[in-house]
C-alpha cells in the first residue's frame, strides 16, 4: 500500500533527507519518495498511515 501525505513544513533538501532517513530507520522495508515541490511524502509500506504520520511528526515536521 502506498501512503501519500502532505507535509507543508518541508522547505529544503535537508528536510527531505531528515524525513527519508527517519522513515527508513523505522520502516526498513519501506520505499520512500518525497517531492520537494509539492511537499508530498509517499511511502510504500505495510505500516499504517497513523504509524507513518507518527514517524514524520517525530522529526519535528507537521503532517497536514
Ligand atoms: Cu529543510
Amino acid at each position: 500500500m502506498t501512503i501519500s501525505l502532505k507535509v507543508p513544513t518541508i522547505v529544503c533538501e535537508g528536510c527531505v533527507e531528515t524525513i527519508t532517513k527517519q522513515l527508513q530507520k523505522n520502516l526498513p522495508e519501506a520505499q520512500v519518495t518525497i517531492d520537494l515541490d509539492t511537499k508530498t511524502v509517499s511511502v510504500e509500506t505495510q505500516a499504517s498511515e497513523a504509524t507513518v504520520k507518527e514517524i514524520i511528526t517525530s522529526t519535528g515536521h507537521t503532517v497536514e
